[in-house]
C-alpha cells in the first residue's frame, strides 16, 4: 500500500493535511504509514474493546469529511490529525518514538458508545477512545486536539512513570497525589501538542478543552487552575486536604509548570489573558515553556514512578533541572520557587 497525500475538514482545526493509505484505485483508509501507521477507525456507537474490532474509514478521493459533528468522517479527521500532531509533537520535542516510544503510531476510535461525555486513553486496547459528547454539557464529539494530547499522554505515562491512584471509589474516581500527578502531566503534555502544532484555527494556549463549547469555557487551565468550578481544580498543595479526586489535585503541579514557564502574574500570550497567582506572595519569572517541559519530560521520564506524590515531584524535577542547566542555574532556582509558589517546599 502506498502513502498517499489527502485533506481533511475537521470539526475543530479547519482544513488540514492528512497522510493516508492508498489500499485500491479508488480506496484510501485514515492510516498514516509515515507516522507508524497511525491509524482512527470507527467503533459505531458500540462500546468495543479493541483496536482491531473498528471499522475502518474509506474514502475515495482521499478528501475526508465536510466539518461538521453530523458527519461520522469528520470527527475522524479531527482525531486522526490529533494523533498524528500528537506523534510529531512527542518525536521533535522530545526524540520519543510513538507513546511507547516503539516507533507504532497511536489508534484511536471515534464514535465510541452513545451518549458518551468523555474520551479516553484505554490501556487494553492500547488506544484512544472517543465519545460523541452526553447531549448535556458535552455536545460535540470530544476530539479535539488538547484532549487527544491529554489522553495519550496518558499512553506516555503508563508507558513510563506509571502512576497509580492511592484509591478509587465505587464510582471508579481516582484520587491521591500520584493520580493527581498523572492527570496534571496529561494537561500540562496536552497544552504541549497544541503549542507543539500551532493549528490558526485551534491555537495554541494554556486552557484545556476550549474548543468543546462548554459553559465555563474551558475544561482545565493551567495558569489558574482554580477558575474551574466544573471540577473543583485547585491551586495549592495543602497537607490536611490531600485525598482529592485526581482531576481537581493536578491544579498542584499544572500551575507549578505554568509559572516555571510563564512566570507570575498578568500576562497575555496568543490571545489569552492570564493572572498567575502565587502562594507564597512571592513573584515568579518564568524561563519559558521550551525550556519548563524538558525540565519535566525528563523528571517524568528518568525519576517519577508509580507512586510520586507532589514533594518527590518537586524533586524530580529539580534533579531533572540540575542535570540540564546545573544546580546553580536560574532554571534550577526557578523550578524551585514555581513549586514554593504552589506551596510545595522541601
Ligand atoms: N477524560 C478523562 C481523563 O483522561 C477520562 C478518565 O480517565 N476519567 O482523565
Ligand atoms: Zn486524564
Amino acid at each position: 500500500p502506498a502513502p498517499a497525500n489527502g485533506t481533511g475538514a475537521s470539526i475543530f482545526a479547519g482544513g488540514v493535511p492528512l497522510i493516508t493509505t492508498q489500499t485500491a484505485k479508488s480506496t484510501f483508509v485514515l492510516k498514516d504509514p509515515s507516522r507508524g501507521n497511525g491509524e482512527t477507525r470507527n467503533a459505531g456507537r458500540q462500546e468495543l474493546e479493541t483496536f482491531a474490532s473498528g471499522k475502518q474509514f474509506t474514502d475515495a478521493d482521499n478528501k475526508w469529511g465536510n466539518g461538521t459533528s453530523k458527519d461520522a468522517a469528520s470527527a475522524a479527521v479531527d482525531a486522526q490529525y490529533g494523533i498524528t500532531s500528537t506523534f510529531d509533537y512527542y518525536k521533535k520535542t522530545f526524540g520519543r518514538n510513538g507513546i511507547a516510544n516503539d516507533g507504532v503510531g497511536p489508534h484511536a476510535l471515534v464514535h465510541f458508545g452513545n451518549n458518551v461525555g468523555n474520551a479516553f486513553w484505554s490501556p487494553d486496547c492500547a488506544c484512544m477512545l472517543y465519545g460523541d459528547g452526553d447531549g448535556e454539557t458535552f455536545k460535540q464529539p470530544l476530539v479535539a486536539l488538547d484532549v487527544t494530547g491529554h489522553e495519550l499522554s496518558h499512553g506516555v505515562i503508563e508507558a513510563t512513570a506509571n502512576f497509580q491512584p492511592t484509591r478509587v471509589d465505587g464510582q471508579g474516581n481516582q484520587y491521591g497525589e500520584a493520580g493527581s500527578l498523572n492527570e496534571s502531566l496529561a494537561d500540562i503534555f496536552g497544552t504541549g501538542v497544541e503549542f507543539g502544532t500551532n493549528n490558526a484555527v485551534n491555537p495554541p494556549n494554556y486552557l484545556l478543552g476550549e474548543k468543546l463549547g462548554l459553559e465555563q469555557k474551558f475544561l482545565r487551565r493551567l495558569d489558574k487552575p482554580s477558575l474551574d468550578k466544573l471540577e473543583g481544580t485547585v491551586d495549592y498543595w495543602d497537607e490536611g486536604s490531600y485525598d482529592r479526586e485526581v482531576h481537581a489535585g493536578s491544579g498542584v503541579s499544572s500551575h507549578a509548570f505554568y509559572l516555571l514557564a510563564e512566570g507570575s502574574g498578568r500576562k497575555t500570550v496568543g490571545g489569552v489573558t492570564y493572572d498567575s497567582p502565587t502562594h507564597d506572595g512571592q513573584s515568579v519569572t518564568g524561563i519559558g515553556r521550551a525550556k519548563a517541559e524538558q525540565i519535566f519530560y525528563r523528571a517524568l521520564t528518568r525519576y517519577m514512578v508509580s507512586t510520586t506524590d507532589f514533594h518527590e515531584a518537586r524533586t524530580a524535577t529539580l534533579q531533572a533541572a540540575a542535570d540540564v542547566y546545573g544546580a546553580g542555574s536560574t532554571e534550577y532556582k526557578t523550578v524551585d520557587a514555581a513549586w514554593a509558589a504552589v506551596n510545595v517546599t522541601q
